[in-house]
């Protein structure tokens, strides 16, 4: 299978490059019978997007999807599913004057390390905007989940230096940080002014949590469930490391503190992050990301060039300060779209999960 394709029974592809054309993705294996509509992917699109708030990117897209194939009077018909957003507002001349130079921190030196040839633009197809389309194939995971009762949702964990006070699940649609504490948010806004200003970035974390997930997801031994969310999740751009429950923090614990003990009335603790053995406990699934600091920066830098000459590099154009800010939708949306391929992977081998719509024929609860 090509490495632009995640899943095994509820695939995606996606294609097309920042400055290109259009971008765009197939599902394949999507079961019939799903709802969906062209505007039913308006509102994940639009918490992912740049140009909403100043503290992103201020490329503006409309991030419109076009559905070509699929569907058949507003339902899935069990065929591949393409799905195409046209990029309206790419400015390829800022650009031109690191056609010839590798930016550090990016994929530049890597892919022409790798191909001897790369599309300059906008950082072509390693561009955060290759995942748009994974936010938008996961609008229909997500109704795939929801029939069974599953929910993903998450949210920023840190900024830079800055960790939430307290938790408020409310408040985090209610920011353009998705940040849990609604007392910070004024913080946040000075935090990522300053910051702009300075020219320079910073990273952060996301965390994601999955509800209703049953018991049973996932697969001994290369299957398993979180060393599919692992690699999902690492496939997002500037992502430096994964954690699965208490993650990192396990380092410094002792077996008494981390195992979850469990009652007559379930599981005591969920250090675990809803997994053990690779196999989901039927607790929530909890995961966690850190992204590096942006590295198109203002700011001077060395680098080389084709030649291997010494340069200095300077990135001009339209950057986020924090890529973490718009990550929230995305990380949903890869934990999405592995939990919709094992539940299907899962009721191929086991047995469908309930409750299940009746909107989905062929389904055993
Ligand atoms: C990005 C650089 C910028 C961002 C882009 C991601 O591209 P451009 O210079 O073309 O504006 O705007 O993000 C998106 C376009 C998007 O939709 O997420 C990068 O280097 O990854």
């Amino acid at each position: 299978m090509s490495s632009n394709t995640t899943g095994k029974l509820f695939a995606v592809t996606t294609f097309g490059e920042s400055h290109g054309p259009a971008i765009g993705c197939v599902i394949d294996g999507c079961p019939p019978g799903i709802a969906i509509a062209p505007e039913d992917f308006a509102h994940d699109l639009a918490r992912r997007a740049t140009g909403r708030t100043r503290h992103t990117s201020q490329r503006h897209e409309a991030d419109a999807v076009e559905i070509l194939s699929g569907t058949y009077e507003g339902r899935t018909t069990g065929t591949p599913i393409a799905l195409v957003v046209r990029n309206t507002d790419a400015k390829s001349k800022d650009y031109d004057a690191i056609v010839e130079t590798f930016r550090p921190g990016h994929a530049d030196y890597t892919y022409w390390q790798k191909y001897g040839i790369r599309d300059p633009r906008g950082g072509g197809r390693s561009s955060a905007r290759e995942t748009t389309m994974r936010v938008a194939a996961a609008v229909i995971a997500k109704k795939l989940l929801a029939a069974r009762g599953i929910a993903v949702w998450g949210h920023l964990a840190q900024l830079g230096p800055l960790v939430p006070k307290r938790f408020v699940r409310e408040a985090i649609e209610g920011n353009p940080f998705f940040w849990p504490d609604p007392d910070m948010v004024d913080e946040l806004e000075q935090f990522m002014d300053a910051l702009r200003k300075s020219g320079d970035s910073v990273g952060a974390r996301v965390d994601v949590v999955a509800d209703g997930v049953p018991p049973g997801l996932g697969e001994p031994i290369y299957g398993k469930l979180d060393g599919d969310l692992a690699a999902a999740l690492m496939s997002i751009n500037a992502v430096k490391a994964v954690g699965i429950g208490d993650g990192f923090d396990v380092v410094a614990q002792r077996g008494t503190e981390h195992r979850d003990e469990i009652t007559p009335q379930g599981f005591l603790s969920n250090h675990a992050g809803g997994i053990l053995g690779g196999i989901s406990t039927g607790q929530a699934v909890r995961a966690s990301i850190a992204l590096k600091p942006t590295s198109s920066l203002r700011l001077p830098a060395r680098s080389v060039d084709r030649t291997g000459a010494p340069v200095e590099v300077v990135t001009k154009g339209r950057h986020d300060p924090c890529v973490g800010i718009r990550a929230t939708p995305i990380a949903e949306a890869m934990v999405a779209l592995v939990l919709a391929d094992h539940v299907l992977r899962h009721r191929a081998q086991c047995g469908d999960v309930g409750p299940v719509s009746p909107l989905i024929p062929g389904s055993i609860s």
